[in-house]
């Protein structure tokens, strides 16, 4: 059956073309940089926003005009997959991430909840097969049930540790089943609210004692994902543990837990820890960890996670130069973690905010492309740097000087001069590049 009964396979027309359904820009087999558009995009429906939202806010209900809102159960997630599936497939989204929560009812107990994913992998393993859409990754839902009031693996409470780590247990299981190319940790509520209550050396101890569980269990289960951490500095508790890419980072290498795990960068998160998109995207590739993006974007006037899909190209253009930077994103991808306003309600609101995110990220690949082929900002960041390729510069970069040398060196320098880092020109030659 046919929910998007009057949209065909949204294709590519151009950029002159009017027609709401169509991509501008995407052109998926369009090889850019040697290889295919889909390739460097490798673009995912996040199941969560698209398939579970409701567009409720603090204020009112639910507002989404969907199929199932009469339905429950076994039959309620059936049908949103389905509608996914269908929507993924004329949209041409190859990919598709998951919390287990999203795709099966949660049931009374956690047996329940086990019982009810296994019914619902083996349909969706159909629709996979069916349709050839593909799992980008899965991750478990550890924060909206009230057993993780305070956190989950690092919560005070070892119950729910233990019950945290049977969620990711199963959620890892079926990632691997449904042939999952990354498995994501986003810390949920691993975070504090007042160190009244908290003993924050116990708890990061005990959120790398459950990640190198994590670690563990994927070899145990032959699972060869990339695991994924997924910063984000506050929402919903006040200090999260994961602020940033940099705190991911050295947390990872203080426990040892860096050549395990790599990066899932989403802009609105960039935001809200008060750093640029491609600020947390650069932190994340110059330590050889960026893996995965969550594609959204914030509102400049709002200090929370709004979940928008993307639509500023400049935005796009520079997130797009550092994964050209990064060789390419695989095994990660772009999940568009974003969710329809909720004044959007109607099904082909759905349709409309994919193209918009698809070809914004596609323009930006294909800006950022020129852009990276014709060398401008690279060599002008070259000469900048020239210092340190002759002289003493090249003496501090080779390690044959300390602050004897240095200070003999200083003593003997007449003037120093500086040259301009010349921003305002650079930023007027970027917007040649995006308006051109
Ligand atoms: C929350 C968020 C999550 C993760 C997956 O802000 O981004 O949806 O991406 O748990
Ligand atoms: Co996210």
């Amino acid at each position: 059956m046919a929910y998007f009964k009057n949209i065909e396979k949204i294709k590519y027309e151009g950029s002159s073309s009017t027609n709401p359904f169509a991509f501008k820009y995407y052109d998926a087999d369009k090889v850019v940089a040697g290889k295919p558009m889909k390739e460097h995009l490798r673009f995912a429906m996040s199941y969560w926003h698209t398939l579970t939202g409701e567009g409720s806010d603090p204020f009112g209900g639910s507002t989404m005009d969907r199929p199932w809102n009469e339905l429950s159960g076994i039959e309620k997630s059936k049908l949103r997959a389905d509608l996914g599936f269908e929507l993924m497939s004329k949209l041409g989204v190859e990919y598709f991430c998951f919390h287990d929560l999203d795709i099966a009812p949660e049931g009374d107990s956690l047996k329940e909840k086990h019982e009810n994913l296994d019914i619902m992998v083996a349909y969706i393993e159909s629709l996979m097969k069916e349709t050839g859409i593909k799992c980008l990754w899965g991750t478990t839902n550890a924060f909206t049930h009230k057993r993780f009031v305070h956190g989950a693996s690092t919560s005070p409470n070892a119950d729910v540790f233990a019950f945290a780590a049977a969620q990711v247990k199963k959620a890892m299981e079926i990632t691997h089943r449904l042939g999952g190319e990354n498995y994501v940790f986003w810390g949920g509520r691993e975070g504090y609210e007042t160190l009244l209550n908290t003993d924050t050396a116990l708890e990061l101890d005990n959120l790398a004692r459950f990640l190198k569980m994590a670690v563990d269990y994927k070899e145990k289960i032959g699972f060869g994902g990339q695991l994924l951490i997924e910063p984000k500095p506050k929402e919903p508790t006040k200090h999260q543990y994961d602020f940033d890419a940099a705190t991911v980072i050295s947390f990872l290498i203080k426990y040892k837990l860096d050549k395990h795990f790599k990066l899932n960068i989403e802009a609105n998160h960039a935001t809200l820890a008060a750093h640029t998109f491609e600020h947390e995207l650069n932190v994340s590739r110059i330590n050889g960890m960026l893996g995965s993006i969550d594609a959204n974007q914030g509102d400049p006037l709002l200090g929370w996670d709004t979940d928008q899909f993307p639509t500023n190209i400049y935005d796009a253009t520079l997130a797009m130069i550092e994964v050209l930077k990064n060789g390419g994103l695989a095994p990660g991808g772009l999940n568009f973690d974003a969710k329809v306003r909720r004044g959007s309600f109607e099904l082909d609101d759905l349709v409309y905010a994919y193209i918009a995110g698809m070809d914004t990220y596609a323009k930006g690949l294909l800006i950022a492309d020129q852009i990276l082929s014709e060398g401008v900002f690279e060599s002008f960041v070259a000469d900048r740097y020239a210092s340190y390729r002759s002289g003493i510069g090249e003496k501090i970069v080779k390690g044959e000087v300390g602050f004897e040398e240095l200070e003999a060196y200083a003593l003997g320098l007449k003037e120093i001069t500086n040259t301009s880092g010349r921003q305002e020109m650079l930023e007027s030659i970027l917007n040649q590049y995006i308006y051109r």
